[in-house]
């Protein structure tokens, strides 16, 4: 019996690391991911995946660490032994890295340096040929230098978030050229689903909408509407990141639809959904401003198109109303089982 490839996951927990483990386990891998210790369970969006490690068949493992902890990478690639590393573990929110811009760079940016000197030193003394993928972001374009954002535009990064994001690109460039590591950067540009983090705009919306329609809410409170964002399904996107260590040769790729959207007309989708007008619920809170925005994010994606074959599923529409449909079957759930949570 042939083994099964092996691959590591960072921030298996976030919605990225769900979606991506979903997908290596239906391509028969041994998946292994770095979950953080929490007071409370922050396992949700992979526990329909969770298998008993008891079972002699399991092919699904969770390992403690995080990465500000570069002693517990080190032993945990030594224990895994994997063949493909995907990096995704981040302080993800914008917004809070204006907040907390140290914790978020030591995770985003060092985290990323970490992981690539212990894939370095694991790779130089066992011979096992590593794949390294980096979670870059369209937010590294930030200010606009260039409509639609590819590959080869320049960097403008206007966030903690993004320059930390930018080092980790680099690093990652770096390493392929000086130590000819199988390293990609994926930019890719926002990507969307059920499982999003609640405060992101998209989720923010979607789960305002399921419970102002169940008469649990009565306003909105937003900041800038009016930027604009290439929004993508993120099932599609970890497709993507897949494809791009099953190359020949390690590359950079934009991963987006060639759409951009604003938050209002986000909004018109959203609310006209459930034949709601959103004007009468959205009130604005300068309290989500950002100390610097990013406007305009298109991306032009033909690199990826032609090089691997990858083009989105799902369009901006369908996007929007799949994830209003969910948040409302979640809240019909959640009041089935009694929830305390309202
Ligand atoms: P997410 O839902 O916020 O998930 C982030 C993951 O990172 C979670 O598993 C989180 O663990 C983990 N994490 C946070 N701090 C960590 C630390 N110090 N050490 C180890 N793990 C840590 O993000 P996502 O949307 O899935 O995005 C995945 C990656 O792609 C991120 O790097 C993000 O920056 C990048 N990205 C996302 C988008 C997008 O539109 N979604 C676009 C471009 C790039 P907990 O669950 O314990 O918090
Ligand atoms: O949903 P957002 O917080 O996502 P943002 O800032 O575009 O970042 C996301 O996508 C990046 C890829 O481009 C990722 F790298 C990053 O990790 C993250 O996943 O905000 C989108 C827009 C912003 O312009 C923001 O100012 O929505 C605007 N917005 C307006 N009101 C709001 C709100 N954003 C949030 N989070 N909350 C609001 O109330």
């Amino acid at each position: 019996m042939t083994e099964k490839k092996r691959a590591l996951i960072t921030g298996i927990t976030g919605q990225d690391g769900s979606y991506l483990s979903e997908f290596l386990l239906d391509k028969d891998y041994e998946v292994h991911g770095i979950i953080r210790r929490s007071s409370s369970f922050n396992t949700n969006r992979i526990d329909h995946i969770y298998q008993d490690p008891h079972n002699p068949h399991v092919s699904l493992f969770l390992h403690y660490g995080d990465l500000t902890d570069g002693t517990t990478i080190r032993r945990i690639l030594e224990e895994v032994r994997p063949v493909e590393i995907y990096n995704l573990g981040a302080q993800s929110h914008v917004r809070v890295s204006f907040d907390s811009p140290e914790y978020t760079v030591d995770t985003v940016a060092m985290g990323a340096l970490r992981l690539l000197e212990a894939i370095r030193d694991y790779q130089y003394r066992t011979g096992i040929e590593v794949r390294f993928y980096q979670a870059g972001s369209s937010e590294m374009f930030g200010k606009v230098q260039e409509v639609p954002q590819k590959e080869t535009t320049p960097f403008y990064p206007r966030s903690p978030y993004s320059c930390a994001k930018v080092y980790a690109h680099w690093q990652t460039l770096n390493y392929r050229e000086s130590y000819n590591l199988f390293a990609c950067n994926g930019i890719l540009f926002n990507h969307e689903s059920p499982r999003r983090g609640e405060t992101f705009v998209t989720r923010k919306i979607t789960r305002a909408v399921a419970r102002i329609v169940a008469g649990k809410q009565k306003k909105l409170y937003l900041g800038n509407l009016d930027s604009k964002r290439d929004w993508g399904y993120a099932k599609d996107y970890v497709r993507a990141m897949w494809m791009m260590l099953q190359q020949e040769q390690p590359d950079d790729y934009v991963i987006a639809t060639n759409e951009t959207h604003s938050i209002k007309e986000f909004l018109e989708i959203a609310f006209t959904h459930v034949n709601l007008n959103w004007q009468d619920y959205v009130e604005f809170d300068p309290r989500y401003l950002r100390p610097a925005e990013v406007d305009l994010l298109i991306g032009d994606c033909t690199k990826a198109k032609e090089k691997l074959g990858w083009q989105p599923s799902v369009t901006f529409t369908e996007l929007v109303h799949l994830m209003v449909d969910s948040d409302i079957k979640a809240l019909e759930k959640s009041n089935m089982v009694g929830s305390g949570f309202d």
